[in-house]
C-alpha cells in the first residue's frame, strides 16, 4: 500500500494527492503536522532528511521532493499517462515543472512566510510587493506558454499540477491573476473543475 506523508494545507503535498486521485491509487495518509514541527522529529528525518512534506513510501522505496514523487507515480503507475509520449513535448512538460518549482513556488513561499507565518502587522510589505511582481512575471510567461491550448502541453499533465496546487492559497495570500492574462485565469478555472483537483482539497 502506498503511504503518503501529508499535511492538508501543503501545496507540495497537494501535488501528490492530485496525481494519486488522477490515477485512482489506493493509499494510506500519515499526517505530519508541520505547524507543530513534526517534520523535524528524528523519526521523520529518517524518511525525509530535509524535514519537509510530502514524502511517499511504496514497494520498498522512500521518496521525497514532490516533483520526483510525481515522476515516480507516473512511471510506476502509467495509466492514465500524465506526461506526453513525444520526447520534445515531454521535455517541455519538465521545463514547465521546473518553472513551477522555482520562480513560481519561490514567490509563493516568500508570500506565505510574510502573510501567513508572521504576526499580524509585522509582514514586510516590500517582500510582499516583490513576490507579487515575480508572480506577475510568472503569469505572463504562462499566458504565452498556454497559447490556445486548454492545458500547458495540450492535454492535462504533470506540468499543470505544480501551478494548480497553489490555487487554494490565492485568496488567503491576496494573489490575483492579472487581467491581461485571461488564458491563465481560464486555465486555472478549468483545472478547478477536474475531480482529482477537487478531491485533493
Ligand atoms: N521542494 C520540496 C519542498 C517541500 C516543502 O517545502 N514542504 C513544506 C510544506 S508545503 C514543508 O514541509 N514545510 C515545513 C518546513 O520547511 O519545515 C518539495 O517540493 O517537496
Amino acid at each position: 500500500m502506498i503511504k503518503l506523508y501529508d499535511f492538508p494545507m501543503s501545496p507540495r503535498a497537494r501535488k501528490v494527492r492530485i496525481v494519486l486521485a488522477e490515477k485512482g491509487l489506493q493509499h494510506e495518509k500519515v499526517t505530519v503536522d508541520i505547524t507543530k514541527g513534526e517534520q523535524k522529529k528524528p523519526e521523520f528525518l529518517v524518511i525525509n532528511p530535509y524535514g519537509k512534506v510530502p514524502a511517499l513510501q511504496d514497494d520498498g522505496v522512500t521518496i521525497y521532493e514532490s516533483t520526483i514523487i510525481l515522476e515516480y507515480l507516473n512511471d510506476q503507475y502509467p495509466n492514465p499517462p500524465l506526461l506526453p509520449a513525444d520526447p520534445g513535448q515531454r521535455a517541455r512538460a519538465r521545463v514547465l515543472m521546473h518553472y513551477a518549482d522555482n520562480p513560481y513556488d519561490g514567490a509563493f513561499a516568500r508570500l506565505v512566510g510574510e502573510v501567513l507565518f508572521k504576526p499580524k502587522g509585522q509582514a514586510d510589505q516590500s517582500v510582499i510587493a516583490n513576490a507579487k511582481q515575480e508572480l506577475t512575471i510568472c503569469f505572463e510567461h504562462l499566458e504565452r506558454e498556454l497559447g490556445s491550448n486548454d492545458y500547458l502541453v495540450g492535454t492535462f499533465s504533470l506540468a499543470d499540477i505544480g501551478y494548480a496546487a497553489w490555487a487554494p492559497l490565492f485568496g488567503p495570500l491576496q494573489v490575483e491573476v492579472p487581467t491581461h492574462c485571461p488564458r491563465v485565469s481560464a486555465w486555472l478555472d478549468r483545472l478547478k473543475t477536474r475531480p482529482s483537483i477537487h478531491a485533493a482539497g
